[in-house]
């Protein structure tokens, strides 16, 4: 599937790929894979890291070769090669029942819990509500709710 890549997105998936190996040429962790498809523009939910991480490691070594992580990129790119704006806004809707445009604190955290399938725990939900500035009243509006998403993303 990788040819059907155009060449300049194969080149800049190569340079993401090698930036975030870092240590090993040839492997990437499969740890910084969010963070590399992120970079590429692509946002990931847990569930298509799982699957790609399924089909390209099943024998769970932890890494990822570059052909496999081109493959992955251009299979990926229908369903997360999207900017997920308005997923959050719709999320953010969702929770806010009262309709006033703000979501308590409480809020989020159960939006959080709810929506986060990668088992995200306790601590490092609370670290992602700490990002958002809250109001007094410990309320956050849709922007601060997008930072805290793009972040959790
Ligand atoms: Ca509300």
């Amino acid at each position: 599937m990788a040819d059907i890549l155009a060449s300049e997105q194969t080149s800049e998936f190569s340079e993401v790929f090698h930036l975030y190996s870092q240590n090993s040429q040839d492997s990437l962790p499969i740890s910084k894979l969010p963070s590399a498809m992120k970079s590429i523009g692509l946002f990931p939910k847990q569930s298509h890291i799982n699957e790609i991480v399924n089909k390209t490691d099943p024998e769970g070594s932890g890494f990822i070769t570059l052909p496999d992580f081109l493959n992955s990129m251009s299979s990926h790119l229908d369903c997360c090669w999207a900017n997920p704006e308005d997923e959050i806004k719709e999320t953010f809707e969702f929770f806010d029942e009262n309709d006033d445009g703000l979501l308590s604190i409480t809020e989020v955290r159960e939006v959080l819990k709810k929506t986060a399938d990668s088992g995200l725990n306790d601590e490092e939900i609370e670290n992602l509500v700490r990002k958002g500035n809250c109001d007094e009243e410990g309320n956050i509006n849709l922007e601060e709710f997008k930072k805290i998403f793009l972040d959790f993303y």
